[in-house]
């Protein structure tokens, strides 16, 4: 068939907009030219069963374009999830910065923020025990600002030097290429065992900030002291802080290996169903802010990534609320392209000489050539500044799009033509004296390796503390040479004498190894501080969180209904698992339709459960493993359970008798009041006083 052309005159010399269409109306399928193609599934050939010709361009056209799809990966952080959100400020800052999303209370700045984990390439799975990357770039009326932070407030390194050894250690080992996204192997311990500086972010990696329930429960921070500067020139030192109105909450490691398998996508999943379902994340940003003479009261260095100011001492003061509104509708278009940079700064934002914030503000414009392939990145939609335009004289290179039209490509020109310096308006560096000498040193003020490892140490709750241990027991399991176990487990000595013997009994050492030599004696008068705790500062209710409820024909309809009915009203979402996808029949003789056959819908996918069997369903899905499996999961992950006529699965699943007051027998009156008091117990999340869960 033909095609029907119509075209259209282009402007401005630009291209013509051609719009082609098939005889049905459909918009026609074309080359890369523009050609129509006649059939998309047959290349060019001489005779039936003859050769294919190399004449055949609309052949060579798609497969030379799909030879060339991938870019390089990002070196770190490969692996990222990303939405487009608004930032509102609540906060008016003038007086402390000029920086353009803090002048007014209620402005609004767009933004696009990318999560991620660090070691994992591309394709890894989501629950790794990682570090997460929470990158903001606010397309603010004045340019672009990137805050490229991650979810943990310290560093493994005090300078930039160090990084790509780092980086090599976590990697995969470079003769075997594994293990995948996983710091549980040989060289990464040992590089960190040479390394001191590492501990006290060695102590939040064991944590369970590393295993994220999703990226809507993690708080965010921009880790090294930067610098608000006003229209006087005045600075004041910050610390950024994002603090997730979710409330923090991660999974037990347990779930993380399991979800692993469960659904490697599950926390790119769990935003991208919160966007699209209206459930719109939020965090406040906090800032810490300071001057010199409170930064000389500390015996540890402003300028030292390692280093946490305890919110205790200085409050994170909220100045503004990121509300993620939107799921990109394009991948690779904007979290694959979007290219964060910490030198991307604005007027009213400046840098410290922290040494590591300074090799960063080389590394990532320079990765983006790499990655991107051109200087021209700048011109992409997701990097393109949109507050305000770009104006200058940079021209040409791979993939220019949009080349200054006239005469002049240069500046000062007397032809009074294009852009200018703006002395008034263009972005001042803070006028910060320096002096020194060359020299290669860490500065003596960096020497204090222990004692905020030690604070955050105690800060946990002994459930914290437990997993923390556990962590490292594995962790250090996973390395072949025991020298390695044990140069560790000297420096835990130097962090926690019982967090040493513990995790020296968990890996079987003979022996507790001496305490690894300290450039400057742990501080024991730290005291704790709540804010690091992810227990002590969980969600307040069971919005956002999603229930799974396993249902088995003759289960009670109204009983469902009044539980989703209860879940949905606080805010939660509702998934049912059934023995097959097609649903299960309840006791009014309706088929409900599931979200999940029972081989998909494990349990480690949901925050809380429930399931509801009646009659007809009880001994046929008693006798599911995976029923069993699902049932054992949640009370050994310590869920809260709702469940009716489930008693003979309770037995299966070897839990007969063990149900304790974390468990809800939502069948025994028909009032909705257990109902309600189960939904309300889910706020809590997990049921620690549950045998077994410490
Ligand atoms: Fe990065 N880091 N980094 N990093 N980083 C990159 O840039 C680097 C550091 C962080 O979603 C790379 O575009 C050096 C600290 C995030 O696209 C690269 C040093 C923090 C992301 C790079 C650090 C981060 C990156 C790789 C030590 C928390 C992902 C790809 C001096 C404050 C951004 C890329 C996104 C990405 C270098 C240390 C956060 C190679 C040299 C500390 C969130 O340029």
């Amino acid at each position: 068939m033909k095609p029907n052309t119509q075209l259209q005159n282009g402007t401005d010399g630009g291209p013509a907009e051609v719009h082609q269409t098939t005889a049905t109306g459909a918009e026609a399928l074309t080359t890369s030219q523009g050609v129509a193609i006649s059939d998309n599934q047959n290349s060019l050939k001489a005779g039936e069963r003859g050769p294919t010709l190399l004449e055949d361009f609309v052949l060579r056209d798609k497969i030379f374009h799909f030879d060339h799809e991938r870019i390089p990966e990002r070196v770190v952080h490969a692996r990222g999830y990303g939405a487009h959100g608004t930032f509102e400020c609540t906060r008016d800052l003038s007086a402390i910065t000029r920086a353009a999303p803090f002048q007014q209370v209620g402005k609004l700045t767009e933004t696009f923020v990318r999560f991620s984990t660090v070691a994992g390439s591309k394709g890894s799975m989501d629950l790794a025990r990682d570090v997460r990357g929470f990158a903001v770039k606010f397309y603010t009326d004045e340019g672009n600002w990137d805050l490229v932070g991650n979810n943990i407030p310290v560093f493994f390194i005090q300078d930039a030097m160090k990084f790509p050894d780092l980086v090599h250690a976590v990697k995969p080992e470079p003769d075997r290429a594994f293990p995948q996204a996983q710091s549980a192997h040989d060289t990464f311990w040992d590089y960190i065992s040479l390394t001191p500086e590492s501990m006290h972010m060695v102590m939040w990696q064991m944590s369970d900030r590393t295993i994220p329930r999703s990226f809507r429960t993690m708080e965010g921070f921009g880790v090294h002291t930067f610098r608000l500067v006003n229209a006087a020139g005045e600075a004041t030192f910050v610390k950024f802080h994002w603090k997730p109105r979710q409330g923090l909450q991660s999974v037990l490691w347990d779930e993380a290996l399991k979800i692993n398998g469960a659904d490697p996508d599950h926390h790119r999943r769990d935003l991208w169903e919160a966007l699209t379902t209206g459930d719109h994340p939020q965090w406040d940003l906090c800032l810490q802010m300071f001057d010199q003479d409170f930064a000389d009261s500390f015996d540890f260095d402003i300028l030292d990534a390692t280093k946490i100011i305890p919110e205790e001492i200085l409050p994170a003061e909220p100045v503004g609320t990121l509300t993620l509104d939107r799921a990109v509708d394009n991948f690779f278009e904007f979290t694959e392209q979007v290219a964060f940079c910490t030198q991307h700064v604005i007027p009213g934002i400046d840098f410290t000489e922290d040494p590591l914030l300074q090799g960063r503000n080389f590394s990532y414009l320079d990765t983006q050539l790499k990655r991107l392939g051109s200087p021209n990145f700048t011109q992409l939609k997701v990097n393109q500044p949109r507050g305000c335009p770009m104006h200058n004289f940079q021209q040409d290179g791979h993939m220019r799009r949009d080349n200054r039209r006239g005469r002049i490509n240069y500046e000062p020109n007397g032809f009074e033509e294009g852009p200018r310096e703006d002395p008034l308006k263009g972005y001042v560096s803070y006028a910060e004296p320096v002096e020194g000498t060359k020299v290669r040193i860490r500065s003596d003020s960096f020497a204090d390796h222990y004692s905020q490892a030690r604070q955050f140490y105690i800060s946990q709750t002994a459930v914290e503390q437990a997993h923390l241990r556990n962590a490292l027991i594995f962790e250090l399991g996973r390395c072949e040479q025991a020298r390695i176990r044990r140069a560790m487990v000297g420096h835990l000595r130097n962090i926690d004498e019982d967090l040493a013997a513990g995790v020296a009994a968990g890996l079987g050492l003979p022996e507790l190894p001496p305490p690894a030599t300290a450039a400057r004696p742990t501080r024991q008068d730290l005291p704790p501080s709540d804010a690091l705790s992810i227990l002590k500062n969980g969600p307040e209710s069971f919005a956002g969180r999603v229930m799974g409820i396993l249902i088995g024909d003759g289960f009670d309809g109204t009983l469902l209904d009044r539980l989703t009915g209860a879940v949905i009203e606080v805010g939660g979402k509702v998934k049912l698992v059934a023995p097959r996808v097609g649903g299960a029949v309840d006791d009014r003789g309706d088929l409900r339709e599931a979200q999940f056959d029972i081989q998909a819908g494990s349990s480690v996918l949901f925050d809380a459960v429930a399931v509801l069997v009646g009659p007809e369903g009880e001994a046929a899905l008693a006798d599911m493993p995976q029923a069993q499996g699902f049932l054992r999961d949640a009370f050994a992950h310590g869920k809260f359970i709702g469940h009716a006529l489930a008693g003979e699965l309770f037995r299966t699943a070897g839990l007969e008798g063990r149900a304790d007051d974390g468990c809800f027998d939502l069948g025994l009156v028909d009032d909705g009041e257990t109902v309600d008091a189960f939904v309300a117990s889910c706020a809590r999340l997990r049921h620690w006083t549950r045998k077994g869960m410490t």
